[in-house]
């Protein structure tokens, strides 16, 4: 009776990333990482669960508050960045944080004593080596919680590159050669992955061989795996854009969404168009069911709306763990080393063939990307 118990619950994530850390024992660091930050979206999950009954939506401050994007922080937007932050903190694993809601990166000064450092942290010990810079957009898409419409946490894992004693460390901001730390392409990801807040809450993620999900049972208070090894099918018959800014798309973009539109393309499907305006529910439907999902470059936005850091080059990890591709419209984006912590970057990606049949527009023509 006690197994028939044990295997109702499945593998947790819990149990999943013991198991790793056993059989890779330089993954320790990392299991304890991951534990923190699904203990976040846990307690993130409950906050969205609950915002329209304690009064968690709207603007921060009344709509007092600007983020680093120059757009209007919304109460969850804080909130959730503050748990990430302190889970974390308390993991002892993370360096350096950078997220959608802070200016700079945060230097995590409970992992650190950098030895007659500048700055107020002179006293923080550098323990080099075993930590991890974490990159992560708290609440990706909250504006959408006010209309019950899925949201999602999205965070990436580097290891350091560089080392924290020659730091400059003031306040809590990184500067110097720390923030290459952050600066890392996406090929550098150890991790990856989100967390979606929707009919029911996933945990899906890499740590480099392969993607696995896991639902929420909230009986149990774990993650169960539910999707082990997501393999993205390599074609899709579903197209997510946001067709409003189609005529300021690149031209090549142009033709192959009306190609595939018109039952013109190589499988002379016509595909239906799905778009939820949340980057992590379009992600998470293209990896179960394939197709194509893009945040494309317009003309008024030459580099596209999403963030390279924290938002394209994690989920960019995913889809080729799952087989799929994920590019600018010619360029890897796992191969783009990032210049900015917030540096947006047009982003397509999804199904392998159809992504390089949207390609092949771009090939096709000597229009620059
Ligand atoms: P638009 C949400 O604000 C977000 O950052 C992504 O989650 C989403 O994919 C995109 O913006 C939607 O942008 O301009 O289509 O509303």
């Amino acid at each position: 009776v006690f197994d028939e118990v044990c295997e109702q619950t499945g593998i947790t994530l819990t149990r999943y990333m013991m198991e790793v850390s056993r059989a890779n024992p330089e993954l320790r660091d990392l299991e304890s990482l991951i534990s923190g930050i699904q203990q976040a979206c846990k307690t993130i999950s409950s906050l969205v669960d609950r915002a329209t009954i304690t009064g968690m939506v709207g603007y921060a401050n009344g709509g007092g508050s600007i983020n680093v994007q120059g757009e209007e922080q919304k109460k969850l937007d804080v909130v959730t960045n503050d748990v990430l932050k302190r889970a974390l903190r308390f993991t002892g694993k993370v360096g350096i944080i950078a997220s959608e809601e802070e200016d700079v990166p945060v230097f995590n000064k409970d992992a650190y004593k950098v030895p007659g450092g500048e700055g107020k942290y002179q006293d923080v010990t550098v323990d080099i080596g075993s930590k991890y810079v974490t990159v992560f957009d708290p609440l990706d898409g909250s504006s959408n919680v006010d209309a019950n419409i899925p949201t999602g946490t999205i965070f990436g894992v580097y290891e350091e590159a560089e080392s924290m004693e020659n730091c400059m460390v003031n306040d809590d901001s990184v500067e110097g050669s720390c923030l290459l730390n952050t600066l890392q392409p996406g090929d550098a990801l150890v991790a990856s992955g989100y967390c979606l807040y929707s009919s029911s809450c996933m945990f899906v993620f890499t740590i480099g061989a392969g993607v696995n999900g896991f639902t929420y049972d909230r009986s149990i208070g774990e993650f169960v795996l539910t999707h082990p090894n997501i393999q993205l099918p390599k074609r899709g018959k579903i197209y997510s854009m946001n067709e409003a800014n189609r005529w300021d798309w690149d031209k090549p973009l142009q033709d192959y969404v009306t190609a595939i539109q018109t039952g013109q393309g190589q499988t002379k499907a016509k595909y239906s168009s799905r778009y939820i305006g949340s980057m992590v529910g379009d992600v998470h439907r293209t990896l179960l069911y394939g197709g194509i999902f893009g945040y494309p470059a317009d003309k008024k936005n030459k580099d596209g709306k999403l963030r390279l850091l924290y938002e394209a080059a994690p989920m960019s990890f995913l889809m080729e763990q799952a087989g799929g591709l994920s590019l600018t419209g010619k360029t890897r984006i796992m191969d783009l080393v990032p210049q900015k912590v917030h540096q947006r970057v047009p982003f397509l990606a999804g199904s392998y063939d159809d992504v390089m049949e949207m390609r092949s527009y771009y090939d096709a023509c000597d229009d620059p990307e």
